[in-house]
């Protein structure tokens, strides 16, 4: 009947979004099944503080040239605010501020210890980047400060991909595609871009699917409640998701399939969100770094206050501590940051009036933040992941994007490339 849907994507973030929107603008019916109670999956806006927005998933978009999250954002006017990496400060354990001199001698070693793991890595088996690096370091006998080696490796290398160097692959690690024209970020919040994929698509919430049953004859897909039929269907859930087994597919997926979902890493990067009674830290840094001995910890705060009026800062951490303070309670948390702000600005600055806190590694929709390659991973796997089966089951999400995975524009294009191959079917 005309009320059974042709197409059924499930997730309705980004991904799912843009295959949606672009099946129905080509006349197909098409119903979404998202788990969650709200829409954008890890583009995700709070609005419970008063003086801002608070994005709790993705912030930037990753290079603005020639990317369609600009060209979404220009058609709806949506306000983009530019990220100055260089526009920061860098702070030592002592809480001692290093000089330009000092930042620039870091990011040099740093450029040339890539370098050499880069050549190091072209004719040896895949290892991990920090074992690559262990090998190069010992070669050139190079000496070096290991908590301020510990410090780039972490905001460079490690809050981008999510995953420590002891996971990332030597060789794929950083086989994505460039992306040119800096960063921006949405003071008003990155759901903004939502607002014209989402017009005039059929959404179902709080329908979490756990059940795919499919052949080449039919795909019915199974929520707590309901069971849906449709021609075809787009999965979009994230790695995360797959790898816990979350959804049971009818028949199982094959060695391909799930070589590929144990393979590819789920990542993890969370944010901590702060909000101060007053600004105690200097407004002109877009960024502030802080080197500790431990690797991990708070290297990197975005200054809000620069931008906006607010006192506020927002926190990152990636990797394994990422994963350890997941486990441990928000006040705990606090304190941790707080220790690293107090080593810098000083014993007596206030606490926190009000904080937001992720936990993307425990989320049952996300089980991480972004996929990452590790070593036995090569992008070849995305690409297996996202191999249609029996004509009927298509799948997209950032972790298929072989080009741009890992980021919002990615996940877009895999969605797009997802509704390509469904009108071809
Ligand atoms: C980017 C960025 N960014 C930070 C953080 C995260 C991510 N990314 P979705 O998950 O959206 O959709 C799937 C849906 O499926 C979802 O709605 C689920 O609820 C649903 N679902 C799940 N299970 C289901 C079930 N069983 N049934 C039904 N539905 C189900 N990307 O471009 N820019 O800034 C960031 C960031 C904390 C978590 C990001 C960023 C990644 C993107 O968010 C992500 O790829 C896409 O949103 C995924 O879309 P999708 O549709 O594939 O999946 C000096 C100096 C250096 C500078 N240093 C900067 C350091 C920071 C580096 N990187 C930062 C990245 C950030 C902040």
């Amino acid at each position: 009947s005309d009320s059974t849907p042709q197409v059924i994507v499930i997730g309705a973030g980004i991904a799912g979004l843009a295959a949606a929107a672009k099946l129905q603008a080509n006349g197909y019916r098409v119903q979404i099944i998202e788990g969650r109670d709200r829409i954008g999956g890890r583009i995700w806006t709070s609005r419970t503080w008063n003086d801002m927005p608070v994005d709790l998933g993705a912030s930037w978009i990753h290079g603005v040239t020639q990317n369609p999250l600009t060209d979404l954002a220009d058609t709806a006017r949506i306000e983009r605010t530019p990220t100055d990496y260089e526009n920061s400060l860098v702070y030592t354990m002592d809480g001692e501020e290093l000089d330009d001199a000092a930042v620039e001698q870091l990011e040099e070693q740093l450029v040339t210890l890539l370098d050499a793991v880069a050549e190091l890595v072209e004719d040896t088996d895949d290892m991990s980047l920090a074992a690559a690096m262990q090998q190069v370091l010992v070669e050139q006998a190079e000496s070096i400060d290991q908590p301020r080696l510990n410090f780039s490796i972490n905001s460079t290398i490690e809050h981008e991909y999510a995953a420590d160097v002891e996971e990332l692959s030597a060789q794929y690690w950083d086989n994505d595609g460039e992306v040119v024209g800096g960063d921006v970020i949405f003071l008003d919040g990155y759901d903004q871009i939502l607002d014209q994929l989402t017009a005039d698509l059929t959404i179902h919430t709080g329908q979490p699917v756990n059940a795919i049953n499919y052949t080449a004859e039919s795909i019915t897909i199974t929520t707590n409640t309901t069971t849906f039929e449709a021609e075809h269907v787009i999965i979009t859930v994230p790695l995360g998701v797959l790898k816990q087994g979350r959804i049971q597919f009818t028949p199982p997926l094959d060695a391909t399939k799930t070589d590929a979902i144990t393979l590819l890493g789920s990542g993890l990067l969370n944010k901590t969100w702060l909000r101060f009674p007053t600004a105690f830290w200097p407004k002109e840094p877009e960024i502030i770094n802080y080197i500790d001995e431990q690797k991990g910890r708070w290297a990197e705060f975005l200054n809000i206050y620069h931008y906006t009026d607010s006192p506020i800062l927002l926190g990152f951490n990636a990797g394994s501590y990422a994963r350890m303070l997941e486990s441990r309670s928000d006040a705990e948390i606090i304190a941790d940051g707080m220790q690293v702000l107090r080593t810098i600005y000083g014993q007596e600055i206030p606490d926190p009036e009000a904080w937001q806190i992720t936990r993307w590694g425990a989320d049952p929709y996300a089980f991480g933040s972004y996929s990452f390659l590790g070593v036995g991973a090569t992008d070849a796997l995305r690409d297996d992941l996202a191999q249609p089966i029996a004509g009927r089951l298509f799948f997209a999400g950032e972790a298929t994007e072989r080009t741009y995975p890992s980021t919002v524009h990615g996940a877009y294009l895999s969605g797009l490339r997802a509704a390509d191959e469904v009108m071809q079917a």
